[in-house]
């Protein structure tokens, strides 16, 4: 899952010529890379961030969404908790909601069973703006595995697929080294929930914090977080770098592959 985001900069405001025009190449080029999925967002979740408006953020994003979505081949998903946002970006075209509030908010579990698409449900502890002040668990594996347990069956029960639901543990969503850490390595517990689990370590904080890199220089770290992650039954990783993620994963198949192989692979007799 390559990453899109539709926040101005320096150089854009969303919904203008330049941005969107900006984002389509980025995201041609990400497709060509072989991303399978293109995740775009509105509002940053990032720690510290500040939210958006629901209009603003349909501003930004279904222009992108509309252009994009003839000239790629692969599903657009929508980065959002705003039901109005996901009701816009569907109907523009995108094929799958990624809630970082797991269809918390008001509203948008209604919205995501009626748009009938997948949903990825993540889990955070506290708001953005505040998430990293002191995050406290008792045991985060368990705790994150039964709060993701418990939404999804809050999902099917309002009528979603289960078919249609992933789940995602929300690396660095009020999350401390240590939780980030722990979950990290107790991966497989929650791939033994069932649903597919998608990850996001790509270029985090807590790839920062053990290398001493800022964000741009993450990316062997981040490479790592995502060979562990898969190595532990994750079957989506949300990232920035997609040629070097795809080469990464290229070998961790191939040995996990030749470990197993196809019966009628090169290696059979
Ligand atoms: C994620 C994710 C996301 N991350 C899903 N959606 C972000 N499903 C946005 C840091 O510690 O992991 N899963 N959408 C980006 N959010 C963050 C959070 C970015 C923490 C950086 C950090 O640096």
């Amino acid at each position: 899952m390559g990453v899109l985001n539709v926040t101005p900069d320096s150089f854009s405001d969303g919904g203008d010529f330049f941005g969107v025009d900006r984002a389509l190449r980025r995201a041609e080029r990400m497709v060509e890379e072989g991303a399978d999925i293109l995740d775009i967002g509105g509002e940053s979740t990032q720690p510290g961030a500040a939210p958006v408006s629901g209009p603003e953020e349909i501003e930004r994003v279904v222009p992108v969404i509309e252009a994009l979505g003839p000239r790629v081949s692969v599903p657009i998903s929508i980065d959002t908790s705003k039901p109005e946002v996901m009701r816009a970006a569907v109907n523009a075209g995108a094929g799958m909601i990624n809630d970082v509030r797991a269809l918390r908010g008001p509203g948008a579990l209604e919205v995501a069973v009626e748009a009938g698409v997948p949903v990825c449900l993540m889990h955070m502890q506290g708001e953005p703006r505040t998430m990293q002040a002191a995050p406290v668990y008792r045991d985060v594996v368990s705790e994150v595995r039964d709060f993701l347990r418990r939404r999804i069956q809050v999902c099917v029960g309002a009528g979603m697929d289960p078919e249609r639901v992933l789940v995602d543990p929300g690396f660095g969503f009020g999350k401390t080294l240590a939780h980030n850490l722990a979950l990290l390595a107790g991966l497989g517990e929650l791939c033994s929930l069932g649903p597919p689990v998608l990850v996001g370590l790509s270029r985090k904080s807590m790839i920062g914090t053990l290398t001493g890199r800022s964000v741009t220089e993450r990316l062997a770290g981040s490479l790592a977080a995502a060979v562990l992650a898969v190595e532990r039954g994750v079957r989506l990783v949300r990232v920035h770098d997609v040629t070097a993620t795809v080469d990464a994963l290229r070998v961790v198949r191939a040995v996990r592959d030749f470990g197993s192989p196809a019966p009628q692979s090169e290696f059979s007799i």
